[in-house]
């Protein structure tokens, strides 16, 4: 018999996923797993079985329950569920669903509203950080509609601002996981950081692309898409990620010159098809490169070193992501903290997803 599961489907950002409470999944790995793949339809490219949207960005879940960390009002777990495998990985975090946790948490009785907005300090239990999102919830109760505008995103909705306290090396253990601002892998520089994301920055010329193709064109290209997965497998252990072959991390982000009167433009592997726009934290990671003195973005940005409260526009196939970021600059040597930027959120469903009992039951 099919197995009933509370669930609301929400966009986060540019992404859209299932956000469930953590008291109504398995509490086994396997068993959670093996019921996430059956509610959203995976492995199968259309995800036609279930409520996957057939593309990375919306065969995403969010888990969510009581705070295990004594700082946090929530802990949010993310899983992306692969579409065309048989596989679920926490390795990664998820900023664009982050947008919707604070919501989600305040309707469904996690955290009381007080005050507009309402904060909401998230746990995200993948690496370990904080995120602070400033719910608006001007009337005692979330309200989704607003007037900002995220590129990605169709029409306006209320704005939930995010700031992230301490995601440096949050996955690698530090900002700069191999230690260097430029490392040299397969005749290329290269600049690995993590900021709340994994990421390999490249330049998109020494790779003969120009930084403004479309992502089906930069996936079209199996010789570049082949060359990209080399330099992956090679640099993930380099940046204390083990063997990433069937991680979804490092991203592989292309750099070039802003073509929008933007800070630099970037096309980003996730790590195997092209984002539509970029990931929250993968732009963090960026805009952060763009401050570091002599790192491959920087160079490409060509921004003039300067100390304050520096806002670094990453331009992306769909228009801009905007990072605020502290930027201290001290013999030559910068440190970035308190990242900060927009996001929006949207309840679309709320109800109960169905999954065969035999996903539920099975040993
Ligand atoms: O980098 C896609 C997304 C993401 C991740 C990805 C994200 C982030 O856009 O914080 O949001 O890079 O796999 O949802």
């Amino acid at each position: 018999m099919l197995r009933a599961i509370p669930a609301t489907l929400m966009r986060g950002g540019t992404s859209k996923g299932l956000y469930l409470h953590a008291r109504d999944l398995p509490a086994s790995v396997t068993r959670r797993d093996r019921v996430l793949l059956a509610a959203l339809g995976s492995p199968d490219p259309r995800q036609i079985d279930g409520v996957g949207g057939a593309h990375p960005l919306t065969s995403k879940v969010a888990v969510i329950g009581p705070p295990t960390h004594p700082d946090a009002d929530v802990d949010y777990l993310f899983l992306q569920v692969a579409v065309d495998r048989a596989s679920v990985s926490d390795a990664q975090n998820c900023g664009n669903l982050l947008a919707g946790v604070g919501p989600w948490a305040i309707e469904n009785g996690l955290v009381p509203v007080h005050g507009n907005p309402t904060p909401v300090r998230i746990h995200m239990v993948n690496t370990g950080g904080i995120a602070i999102a400033q719910v608006p919830t001007p009337a005692g109760c979330v309200e989704y509609e607003g007037t900002a505008r995220i590129d990605g995103v169709p029409g306006t909705a209320a704005p939930i601002p995010l700031e992230f306290p301490d995601v440096a090396g949050s996955s690698c253990g530090a900002l700069l996981p191999t230690g260097a601002v430029v490392d040299h892998s397969e005749g290329l520089d290269v600049t690995c950081i993590d900021h709340g994301m994994p990421v390999v920055i490249l330049r998109a010329a020494d790779l003969g692309c120009t930084g403004a193709e479309s992502p089906a064109e930069l996936e079209a290209n199996a010789a570049l898409q082949a060359r990209l997965e080399r330099l992956r497998l090679a640099l993930g252990p380099r940046m204390n990620l083990g063997d990433v072959a069937a991680q979804t991390v490092p991203k592989m982000c292309l750099v070039a010159p802003p073509t929008h009167g933007g800070t630099i433009a970037t096309r980003t592997f996730i790590p195997h098809r092209v984002h539509e726009a970029i990931g929250v934290l993968g732009a963090v990671s960026v805009a952060t490169a763009c401050v570091l003195p002599d790192s491959v973005a920087a160079r490409v940005a060509g921004l003039a070193p300067a100390p304050g409260r520096r806002r670094l526009d990453i331009e992306h196939p769909t228009g801009f992501f905007s990072v605020e970021l502290d930027v201290a600059l001290e013999d030559g040597r910068a440190t970035i903290t308190r990242p900060a930027l927009i996001r929006t959120a949207r309840k679309l469903m709320r109800g109960e997803v169905y999954v065969p009992g035999h996903a539920w039951n099975d040993a």
